[in-house]
C-alpha cells in the first residue's frame, strides 16, 4: 500500500510512523508512507499556504493551489488507478473500524490535512473522495486525524500485525469492548489477578472473559450493544 499525506506542517505527522509497529510495516515494505510539505507547492517567496476568507470573518483559509499542485505532482500525473483521497475535518463522515477494513483494500491513499479554520471548499470538492472525521471535536490540524487513520489501516495490510495479535480478535469487530487482560506478577500492589484465570480451566477462563466483555460494554458503550441487537433482529 502507498499513503501521501499533504500537510503544511509536516513535522507534526512524522514522528507518528518512526516507531514501533508503522516503523517495522515500512521496514517490512508493507507500506510506503510520505509526507509532502504544501509549501513546497507554494510560488510566493514567503510561501503562503492561508489567506483570508471571502465574505470576512475571524481566521485563516488554506488556499487551493498547493492542495492541487501537490496532488497532481503525486497522483495525478502518474499511470495506473487515481488514488482515494480523503479529506480530514469536523465535517466528514465518521471513522469507524468497518471503513479501516474497506480503506485497507485500497492500493493507494491520499489524506489531504488542513489547518486555520478551515480549507477552501475547491480543495473538497475537486480532490477528495471523500470527507472524514475522527470524531466529534476540533483538532488544530488535520494531521493527528489522519495519523489515527493510517495507524488503524496499516496494522490491518496482511503481514503487519502478528498472527498472535490478529485483527480478526479485535473485540469491536465483534460490536463489543475487550475483556480485561493480565501479565505477571500474580499481585501488584495490593491488587491479584483473578483466581479463574490462574486455574487453568479454558472454559471458565472464556466464560469469564465474555462475561467481563458485556459488563464494560454495558458500562461503557451500551450504544454498542443495542447496535448489535438490532442487527440480529
Ligand atoms: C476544519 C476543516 C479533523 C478544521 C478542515 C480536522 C478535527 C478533525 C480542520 C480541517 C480538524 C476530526 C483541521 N479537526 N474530528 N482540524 O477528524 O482539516
Amino acid at each position: 500500500m502507498k499513503i501521501d499525506v499533504l500537510s503544511a506542517f509536516p513535522e507534526l505527522i512524522k514522528g507518528a510512523f518512526q516507531e514501533s509497529m508503522l516503523k517495522q510495516a515500512r521496514k517490512k515494505k508493507k507500506v510506503i508512507i510520505r509526507i509532502w510539505d504544501l509549501r513546497s507547492f507554494t510560488n510566493d517567496k514567503h510561501r503562503t499556504v492561508d489567506d483570508a476568507p471571502y465574505g470576512g470573518g475571524p481566521g485563516m483559509i488554506m488556499k487551493p493551489e498547493p492542495f492541487f499542485e501537490a496532488w497532481d505532482a503525486l497522483a495525478g500525473r502518474s499511470a495506473g488507478k487515481k488514488p482515494r483521497t480523503l479529506f480530514m475535518s469536523p465535517q466528514g463522515r465518521r471513522f469507524d473500524q468497518d471503513m479501516a477494513v474497506a480503506l485497507s483494500r485500497e492500493e493507494h491513499l491520499v489524506f489531504l490535512c488542513g489547518h486555520y479554520r478551515g480549507v477552501d471548499e475547491r480543495v473538497v470538492r475537486g480532490l477528495a473522495d471523500e470527507e472524514v472525521s475522527i470524531g466529534d471535536y476540533v483538532l488544530t490540524g488535520g494531521e493527528p486525524a489522519a495519523a489515527v487513520i493510517i495507524d488503524a489501516v496499516v496494522r490491518l495490510l496482511p503481514g503487519v500485525l502478528g498472527n498472535f495479535d490478529s485483527a480478526e480478535a479485535d473485540s469491536i469487530t465483534s460490536g463489543r469492548l475487550d475483556h480485561p487482560h493480565y501479565t505477571r506478577p500474580e499481585e501488584y500492589r495490593g491488587m491479584k489477578v483473578p483466581d479463574v484465570l490462574l486455574s487453568g480451566n479454558h472454559a471458565e477462563i472464556q466464560k469469564w472473559r465474555e462475561e467481563q466483555a458485556l459488563i464494560r460494554t454495558r458500562q461503557n458503550r451500551p450504544d454498542l450493544l443495542e447496535a448489535r441487537s438490532r442487527r440480529q433482529r
